[in-house]
């Protein structure tokens, strides 16, 4: 699948605007309608806060949105979803269209046959924010909490992890239009010597021309594929200090005339692991950094375009050179930021808290296929380090996890692996589990989460730091590098004391700076992300207020004291 872009042979149109949404689980699909059942609803954005006071909030469940728009002329035409959270079916002047692949993630309709050029179209798609039982993150419903036992988790909406799960079309969509000879995908390598080689796949044309830079490559295409490799002089290595990119264009030639164009930046770096350090262009790295969300007032987890600029001005303000797409593959917009502005990016699938007395077969397949689509988006992001194949599974402390998981571990890292083998596979284990997680023995980076001084030690930073000494030279044995990608405590802003006392803003900086010599010092250490960047919107629980606190900077992008601590730290 190819990125949105408008060029001399391609052209993209953002349907980003005012659609109208209805709510519930009829048939709409020719058409929702305009009687009181429907609103106006801004896309990208989610339902939640917007139709909050139509009653909308919690609502999960299948929402009808619906869109005009006027078809161009171009031989091919596609809607290319950023996302539907989590999943769609889309129809197009009420005739069938098809469906959205793995949550979070793009997908691709061809819609040639179902809207004429020159005329306006009719686009319906019927959203729902309901997961299934066996997906990669397993759906929950109240009924589940009171069969467990666990009636004090009940959460509003009911879900099995501690963010929203807002409801509608998250990212841009937009008519793309090409000619029939077209490009398909692409394949990226890079070397440090300066070496970019491209494997591309097209329907139609008869070769490929590549450029990197001021580097020409041609070759022509054999059975719709063709490799081509360039070698740049004199290369700038991207890295966190200096994030050079190189212009990449892709040309499909028909005869001695281009007929499809597609272009990128890419960054020449390499990432790789030896014993327990990350490597960076051959130099040991410290991730200093994030677990961020994709969440923001009134728009959800819409993408919000000036809150990534701002984001991306606080991560280098307080000095940070990485983050982890907690706990979903993000916008692609944000991989644009990171590549842009170095930020190293560990890639999270969308699999949070497996619970495996619920694991099957099933499971496996569909977190295959969620690891399958995310690396197909996003290898050949140069800001991409790592790829995290799960957070938190086995996070009830279920005796089936270390009975069970073994297997399908294996399984899966060796998926992720065959798609891969340029980047490390990492998992974030969570503290019930402790140091002997069976994921463990398959990743590259062993990663943990963990609350020592919150969960548990509350308030006693002498023993959480103790307790994270032994995690961490538990780990170390190992040999592998060791990483902490989840710590930190909530912060009221405004709360105060004098004493060490959970919810104030000095208690957030302390821990954080406690554990942050811990984490600099421990030779097996790779380095930390604060959970979180920014306080966020999770389900209601009687352990949140509102919003899970533990950003440093508040959810309007106001500083706390730890953001200053922080950047004192890493700066
Ligand atoms: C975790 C989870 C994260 C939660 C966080 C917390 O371990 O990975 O999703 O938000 O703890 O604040 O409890």
């Amino acid at each position: 699948m190819i990125r949105p872009q408008t060029n001399a042979h391609r052209q993209a149109i953002d349907l980003s605007g005012v659609w109208r949404i209805r709510f519930g689980d009829g048939d709409w699909s020719s058409g929702i309608g305009s009687d009181d059942h429907t609103y106006d609803i801004a896309v990208p954005g989610s339902w939640n806060e917007q139709l909050a006071e139509c009653g909308f909030m919690n609502h999960v469940g299948p929402a009808w949105l619906e869109t005009r728009f006027f078809v161009p002329h171009g031989e091919r035409r596609l809607l290319r979803f950023g996302s539907a959270d989590y999943f769609a079916d889309v129809w197009v002047n009420g005739r069938p269209a098809g469906s959205s692949g793995a949550p979070m993630l793009p997908f691709e309709l061809d819609i040639t046959e179902l809207a004429p050029p020159g005329e306006f179209a009719t686009l319906v798609a019927r959203v729902t924010n309901e997961l299934p039982v066996e997906g990669p993150t397993q759906r929950v419903t109240r009924d589940d909490y009171l069969a467990e036992g666990r009636p004090r988790d009940e959460y509003l909406p009911a879900v099995r992890f501690d963010f929203f799960p807002y409801g509608g079309l998250n990212r841009p969509i937009h008519l793309v239009t090409t000619a029939v000879s077209a490009l398909l995908r692409y394949r990226i390598e890079t070397r440090i010597d300066g070496r970019v080689a491209v494997r591309v796949e097209a329907n139609g044309g008869t070769g490929i021309r590549l450029t990197v830079g001021e580097a020409v490559a041609e070759g022509p295409l054999v059975e719709g594929s063709a490799e081509l490799q360039v070698r740049l002089n004199d290369v700038r290595l991207w890295s966190p200090q200096s994030p050079a990119l190189y212009p990449l264009a892709i040309e499909l030639i028909e005869g001695d005339r281009p007929v499809d164009l597609v272009e990128q930046k890419i960054g020449i770096r390499e990432i790789r692991v030896e014993g327990a350090k990350l490597l960076l262009n051959g130099e040991p790295i410290e991730l200093k950094g994030f677990g961020k969300h994709e969440d923001s007032p009134i728009r959800g987890r819409g993408l919000d375009l000036p809150l990534l600029v701002k984001d991306f001005g606080l991560l280098r303000w307080i000095g940070a050179n990485s983050v982890r797409t907690s706990h979903y593959p993000y916008a692609e917009e944000f991989y644009d930021f990171a590549d842009r502005h170095g930020i190293l990016v560990i890639d999270e699938v969308f699999s949070i808290n497996l619970d495996f007395r619920r694991v099957t077969d099933v499971t496996l397949e569909a977190h295959k296929q969620a690891i399958c689509e995310l690396i197909e988006r996003d290898r050949n992001r140069t800001c991409v380090i790592a790829w995290s194949l799960a957070n938190e599974p086995g996070y009830l402390a279920e005796p089936e996890y270390k009975e069970r998981s073994g297997a399908y571990w294996n399984a899966l890292f060796d998926h992720a692996r065959s798609l891969d083998p340029s980047r490390p596979l990492t998992h974030a284990n969570v503290g019930y589990v402790g140091t002997d997680d069976p994921a463990f023995e398959h990743a590259d980076i062993v990663t943990i989460n963990r609350y020592h001084g919150w969960y548990s030690e509350p308030g006693q930073l002498d023993r959480a730091a103790s307790a994270l000494t032994r995690d961490l030279d538990a780990l170390a044995r190992q040999g592998k590098p060791v990483f902490v990608a989840e710590f930190g405590a909530d912060a009221l802003a405004g709360q105060h004391a004098t004493c060490d006392q959970l919810f104030t803003e000095e208690y957030q900086a302390d821990l954080i700076e406690t554990y942050w010599n811990i984490i600099h010092e421990h030779p097996a250490c790779i380095g930390g992300h604060v959970w979180n960047f920014a306080d966020f919107r999770t389900a209601q629980h009687g352990r949140r207020v509102v919003y899970n606190l533990k950003g440093v900077f508040t959810r309007n992008r106001d500083p706390k004291r730890a953001a200053w601590a922080l950047r004192e730290l890493w700066r």
